[in-house]
């Protein structure tokens, strides 16, 4: 990494950007940061945690990825960053780029624009939950409140299971999991830790830069004896806001000032405590909370957390206003209205639907689609429908309003830039429409971020100019819900990016070594229109069956009350016993019997061995394949719908 001088004092901004370039090689290595169970991890030159990515603002940042993990494809994902220019910077596979198979190189290039708190992920197949997540930190010479501080900390908070997310998500998505619950977390961590000590000088103000980093868990935290001073929420400047908890949802981050005691007689806990509402089982073994410690003097006690609630009440980020005060923008040249629904398809399985769309991965990554086909790019047939797309003009003022048929609460992210939050509504206020709310009742200067906690049966409604040109996911920050497909796919002025954009020759390298197509459209048909071959998910339930009653089936089955009247297309021998969280993925529960189309869903992919799930242990060692359609299957059992 690059270190400048800047011999001017405040003309910092006008010292030349740097090149700061990562080489990183992406292996398996150990780790056990709860200290309850040693696991394969997916680290990053050997090391985990990984080391954090640093910048000052206008840098060029190039990232040398190297995929050693042997049996997984990867790709990576630069949380929050606009890729303003490098759409095909962004990271999701099959989305602006192939996944990079085992073995293969792949080069990162692209210009930090916007200062603020980051972080970097794996963004294929459900992967990060496995170790591949850390803080990305885009330093300010310009940040209005560098004076108000005297040291900056980074401190991530995360959930951490002790099953890898392979055999976790075969399970997930199965008939053996009708409801769709998701596997919950083992433990929380602190700075992929616990009993973190941070050292504290008293009267001191100390920036901390937090990331929830998380698969799942929403996580409150608060700092026994403190307040806090937010200053930046997603990258985002804020005016000053004082708080004494606040909530932090997968992906989203918050920096804030803590200005320390004056006495050095006591320590004083940090706790985070995961939000266990979204968790359909409490297991009585889980410790849901996390403490680490301000430590004023090492030999004084560290005291156990003193403050216990019984409801939380975080600081409510609706009401923080943007340090540039930018106003709502204007009426929107389009509204679009997503519904999250969680449904059963054929397969028995629990699916996340945006309407009446699960999101399928495509066969040529979209990107791709977009810049070969030529006039038919703003068609947004040609980009299949299971990848949910809607194709935007430039500068066009796009309004959407997504209400939560749902009652678990999921954090949008939107890729390429953060919207401005313009209204959100209760839990159990229905969808929009219903609630009678107009454009007037609007916050005056709306609340900006890129990740934003949609509340159960609630609504949110969202703004944003599409200045953007790109191919940009919208998508539930859940990791189980990615997977089971609650993602829309924005293809921003792309007549504008043929123009603009030229795919470096590693990038398209890593498609060949994936076999993956790189012209053509969704279903790699050089005939735009013709989407035959698409994938496609597994078709809609039989007559007849309802989800409450293979759910009701499933549990008297479980319960053994039902033992031979069997329908010959449900697994019912194959209902594992273990809880999610340790289930061992069962041996065929997510299996084909009755020609149950998984992975693709193509309808030619049944009882293939890539996509059978196999034992947990095994999932480590599981094969590559490309089973016959060149979509990559990049563990073993893993799934491969989605990017
Ligand atoms: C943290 O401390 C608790 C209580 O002493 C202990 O049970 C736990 O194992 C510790 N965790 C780690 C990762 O060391
Ligand atoms: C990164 O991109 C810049 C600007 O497009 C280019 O000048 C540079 O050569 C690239 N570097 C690498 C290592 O690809
Ligand atoms: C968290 O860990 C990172 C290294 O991964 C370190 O740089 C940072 O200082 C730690 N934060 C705290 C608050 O200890
Ligand atoms: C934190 O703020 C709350 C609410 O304003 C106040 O009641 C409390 O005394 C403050 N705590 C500290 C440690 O300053
Ligand atoms: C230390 O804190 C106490 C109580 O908050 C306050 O009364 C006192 O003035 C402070 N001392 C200094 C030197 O700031
Ligand atoms: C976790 O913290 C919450 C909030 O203080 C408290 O109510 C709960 O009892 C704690 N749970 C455990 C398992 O320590
Ligand atoms: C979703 O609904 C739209 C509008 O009713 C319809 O045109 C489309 O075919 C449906 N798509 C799927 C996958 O059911
Ligand atoms: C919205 O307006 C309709 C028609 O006037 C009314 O029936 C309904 O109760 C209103 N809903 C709310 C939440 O106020
Ligand atoms: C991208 O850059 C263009 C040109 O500088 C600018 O007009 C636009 O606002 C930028 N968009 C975002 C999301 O940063
Ligand atoms: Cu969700």
């Amino acid at each position: 990494m690059t270190t400048r001088l800047f011999p001017l004092l405040g003309l910092a901004a006008l010292a030349k950007a740097a090149t700061v370039t990562y080489d990183f090689s992406i292996d398996w290595v150990t780790a056990n940061p709860d200290g309850m169970f040693e696991r394969p991890t997916i680290g990053i030159n050997g090391k985990w945690p990984l080391p954090i990515m640093e910048a000052n603002v206008g840098d060029q940042v190039i990232v040398n990825a190297f995929n050693n993990l042997g049996d997984q494809a990867t790709s990576l994902h630069f949380h929050g960053l606009y890729m303003n220019g490098s759409t095909h910077m962004d990271g999701p596979s099959q989305v602006t780029q192939c996944a990079i198979y085992p073995g293969s190189s792949f080069t990162y290039n692209f210009t930090v624009k916007q200062p603020g708190t980051y972080w970097y992920h794996s963004h294929t197949k459900g992967q990060y939950p496995d170790g591949l997540r850390a803080p990305f930190i885009i330093h300010d010479p310009n940040n209005p409140f560098k004076d108000m501080y005297d040291e900056e900390l980074v401190l991530t908070v995360s959930d951490w299971y002790h099953d890898q997310m392979p055999g976790l998500l075969n399970f997930f998505i199965s008939k053996a999991n009708p409801t769709g619950a998701e596997p919950v977390p083992n433990s929380a961590l602190l700075n992929e830790t616990q009993n973190l000590t941070i050292p504290v000088e008293p009267e001191r103000t100390y920036l901390f830069r937090m990331i929830n980093m998380g698969a799942f868990a929403g996580q409150y935290v608060w700092f026994e004896g403190h307040n806090i001073t937010i200053l930046e929420v997603d990258g985002i400047y804020t005016q000053p806001a004082e708080a004494d908890m606040i909530y932090l949802s997968a992906a989203q981050r918050c920096s804030f000032l803590l200005t320390t005691r004056n006495s050095t007689t006591e320590n004083f806990p940090i706790v985070a405590s995961m939000d266990t509402t979204l968790f359909d089982q409490l297991p009585e073994d889980l410790n849901y909370n996390v403490t680490g410690w301000l430590v004023y003097d090492s030999k004084e006690p560290l005291p156990e957390p003193a403050i216990l609630y019984e409801d939380f009440d975080p600081f409510d980020d609706m009401t923080l206003i943007p340090w540039d005060n930018e106003p709502l923008l204007g009426e929107p040249d389009r509204i679009i209205t997503l519904d999250v629904i969680m449904d059963n398809l054929g397969d028995g399985a629990n699916y996340a639907f945006f309407n009446n769309i699960t999101y399928v991965s495509p066969r040529v990554p979209s990107l791709y689609t977009a810049l070969n086909a030529g006039e038919l790019a703003t068609d947004p047939r040609i980009y299949g429908e299971y990848t949910h797309p809607f194709v935007f003009e430039k500068d066009e003022i796009i309004e959407l309003v997504i209400n939560n048929i749902d009652s678990g609460r999921h954090p949008f992210h939107l890729h390429g830039r953060s919207f401005q939050a313009v209204w959100r509504s209760e839990e159990e206020a229905g969808t929009f429409e219903d609630s009678n709310v107009t454009s007037e009742s609007f916050t005056p200067i709306p609340m900006k971020r890129d990740t934003i906690v949609l509340f159960p049966e609630g609504n949110l409604v969202l703004r944003f100019r599409a200045d953007n040109p790109g191919v940009w996911l919208f998508h539930c920050h859940l990791e189980w819900h990615v997977q089971s497909g609650l993602i829309a796919t924005f293809v921003e002025a792309p007549l504008e990016l043929q123009k603009e954009l030229v795919i470096p020759k590693n990038h398209i390298d890593a498609c060949e070594a994936a076999g993956v197509p790189t012209v053509g459209n969704a279903a790699a048909n050089l005939d735009y229109l013709d989407l035959t071959g698409q994938n496609m998910p597994p078709p809609p339930l039989p007559a007849g069956f309802t989800t409450k009653g293979i759910v009701a089936m499933v549990f008297s089955c479980i319960s053994g009350i039902l033992g031979v009247a069997v329908i010959a297309w449900y697994g019912f021998a194959d209902v594992p016993k273990e809880e999610p969280s340790t289930i061992v993925a069962p041996g065929k529960a997510a299996g084909a019997e009755g020609g149950v189309v998984e992975g693709d869903g193509n309808g030619s992919g049944s009882g293939d061995d890539a996509s059978s799930p196999t034992a947990q242990k095994e999932t480590v060692v599981g094969t590559i394949s490309n089973n016959g359609d060149d979509e990559i299957t990049a563990s073993g059992g893993g799934r491969d719908r989605v990017p």
